[in-house]
């Protein structure tokens, strides 16, 4: 049996930071909420298992903050206020968590989908199930005002999320923190249709393995990239491990292509106009869900006659912003800024306050950031801000990168190197420690990627060092003009941010020198990932009907690289990497054309010669959003 803070803690997304579950306020003289535990009966006669907190002394009827989780509810009150409630606690609400059909005590079947059928008057779904909760809270809740509002990081944030497209008339207010949208374009499970085989595998298993628990899949070599490796081809996860056992790892393998099963969950495509006010939360290193935020933010801009729809983003990995301070991630710091506290207090708070309590003001903003480099809060009209305007950033052959497009006298027309999937490129540094329980995972994305430039399968475009601050907001891209030897490759596109060699005095006595590990602890050279990105060629020209690659044919490769604010101070360099794999964050790509990945044989994966292309006809580049 798990202590009552440990229960809550569940509840703040699997993602989120240990330090943050852990801290809390001083604890309080006398209980703070009691608890009530109801199971709610929703249009099918399923009933939810919901957790109700009331704070114990109300100054008059409170609105509901409610949040849907599959993680698990409170069985306890909690003696402590957890941090991600305790700016909103100080204003008052009653909070309820429930858990989604299928999970723990809720009735029902849990299928990870986010399937919303509107024209089905008899479907039930995350959105009616949130709907027909509401009806009920609103009706048996003593001393609510009949206001309700909801938030959630993650999956928490995608049933908050879905409300949008039918939504209670009591609820006010949302904040949809970090949610997916489609799974086969991008966030958690696929990149443009490339898998994220590790994250897939072992999120399906974590929550469908036991409906009672979050599952840990047990492997039994430390290092996970060795794991991977000697798996083999991905048919091999059914046929040596899961045996068919896990309903969505099974739709994902069955469901290769963007097809009908991908196009209805990503529910988004429905979603055409604010419906409800909400404060997006999108993280710019958020290693799970970084861009189902932003299509949200803009499907709800086709139609906001009332501007209620807004974004706040920042440097974040997955929900850093519920945890206690933000003053850094990795060894990043964010210049003496609690930028989750702050967000928290000065955002979060006063949204909900102005919405459930009607006090205070309206956000007088439509995004705010706060911008990396720069280290300082941001709040901007509109987004991406009309200032920016796109840049081009050249590749060259002799490894240079610059805004002077390639010249016939440049010398040679590309850059070469081999791919070979049996030495595939790790996403981190090994040992690669298993996804869930978040440790490293969480950081990832800000990793020093000086640990594979050296890579003769890795190549590395690098600018002078600067001679001004280059600021970047806005979505940005790669374009570039590639070819392979194979029918089938990926390429991926990291835009690095290269620190200079003094960038940080030694922390050490210069007699003594560093303790040990403090010397990789240093940003002296670090050269830190502001976006990165893959692309699988079989979906160049059409996501639903994979094609084969022409082998030696440079083809154009569009690679978005997602929305950002960051400076690139003076004296930092540029860096743009590129890699054909990525593993095992992304699956690996036989390099030759097969009609199913899933079903790939081990002979079908084979080496292949890869060119970037670099000359006046076929010029690679990034484009820059550049903030004069
Ligand atoms: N990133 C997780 C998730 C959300 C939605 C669907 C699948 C996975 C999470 O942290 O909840």
């Amino acid at each position: 049996m798990r202590s009552p803070i440990l229960r809550l803690v569940l509840l703040l997304s699997v993602a989120i930071s240990v330090a943050a579950q852990q801290a809390t306020q001083p604890p309080a003289a006398k209980p703070l909420f009691k608890i009530q535990e109801v199971m709610i009966p929703v249009r099918d006669g399923v009933h939810l298992q919901t957790a109700i907190l009331t704070p114990v002394d109300p100054q008059g009827p409170l609105p509901i903050l409610f949040r849907r989780t599959p993680y698990g509810v409170p069985e306890k009150a909690p003696e402590q206020i957890p941090t991600s409630l305790k700016e909103l606690a100080q204003d008052g609400y009653i909070f309820v968590f429930q858990n989604l059909r299928g999970r723990f005590k809720s009735e029902g079947v849990f299928n990870l989908s986010s399937w919303v059928d509107l024209n089905d008057p008899k479907a039930t779904n995350e959105t009616t199930d949130a709907y027909d909760s509401i009806e009920w809270l609103l009706k048996n809740v003593p001393n609510n005002n009949g206001k309700v509002g909801m938030f959630g990081v993650s999956y928490d944030g995608l049933t908050t999320a879905l409300t949008l497209l039918h939504p209670h008339p009591a609820l006010m207010a949302i904040s949809e923190q970090a949610s997916p949208v489609d799974q086969w374009m991008n966030d958690d499970d696929h990149r443009f249709g490339a898998l994220r085989e590790s994250y897939d595998f072992e999120y399906a298993v974590m929550e469908q393995a036991d409906k009672n628990k979050n599952t840990h899949f047990d492997f039994e070599t430390y290092d996970t990239y060795e794991w991977y490796l000697d798996l083999g081809p991905l048919s091999n996860i059914n046929a040596k491990y899961l045996h068919g056992s896990i309903p969505y790892w099974n739709s994902s393998i069955e469901h290769p292509d963007y097809d009908d099963f991908w196009k209805k969950e990503a529910w988004v495509s429905q979603l055409h106009a604010s419906t409800v006010p909400n404060l997006n939360v999108a993280g710019f290193w958020d290693q799970e869900d970084p861009w189902g935020p932003w299509q949200i933010f803009r499907h709800a801009e086709e139609n906001d006659p009332q501007h209620t729809n807004f974004i706040v983003a920042g440097p974040w990995f997955h929900g850093e912003w519920q945890t206690p301070k933000g003053d850094q991630i990795g060894i990043i710091p964010f210049g003496g800024h609690e930028t989750a506290r702050e967000f928290r207090e000065n955002i979060q708070a006063p949204f909900f306050r102005y919405y459930l309590h009607g006090q205070g003001e309206k956000p007088a903003w439509q995004a705010s950031t706060f911008q990396s480099g720069s280290n300082t809060w941001h709040t901007y009209p509109a987004w991406p801000p009309k200032e920016a305007k796109p840049t081009k950033l050249y590749l060259h052959t002799d490894g240079t990168l610059s805004s002077t497009a390639p010249d016939a006298a440049s010398g040679p027309s590309y850059r070469e190197y081999v791919s070979d999937p049996a030495n595939p490129v790790p996403y981190r540094q090994r040992p690669i420690s298993p996804t869930y329980p978040a440790g490293d995972w969480r950081t990832w994305e800000v990793a020093d990627q000086r640990f594979v430039d050296h890579r003769p399968d890795v190549l590395s475009f690098t600018s002078e060092p600067l001679d001004h601050d280059l600021t970047v907001t806005g979505p940005l891209a790669a374009n570039l003009y590639a070819a392979t030897s194979g029918t089938d490759s990926d390429f991926v596109v990291k835009l690095i941010d290269v620190y200079p060699q003094d960038a940080q005095k030694n922390a050490w006595s210069p007699d003594e020198g560093p303790k040990p590990g403090q010397y990789a602890q240093s940003l002296n050279g670090y050269e830190l990932p502001i976006a990165m990105e893959v692309r699988r060629g079989r979906y160049l020209t059409s996501y639903e009907k994979p094609s084969a690659l022409t082998p030696n044919k440079p083809a154009e490769w569009n690679i978005p690289l997602r929305d950002h604010d960051h400076v690139f101070l003076k004296g930092h360099r540029i860096m743009v990497q590129i890699q054909s794999t990525w593993f095992p964050v992304i699956d690996r790509n036989p390099q030759k054309f097969v009609p199913s990945i899933y079903k790939a044989t081990a002979a079908d994966f084979v080496s292949a010669t890869q060119r970037i292309y670099c000359s006046p006809d076929l010029p690679s580049h990034l484009v820059l959003p550049v903030v004069p």
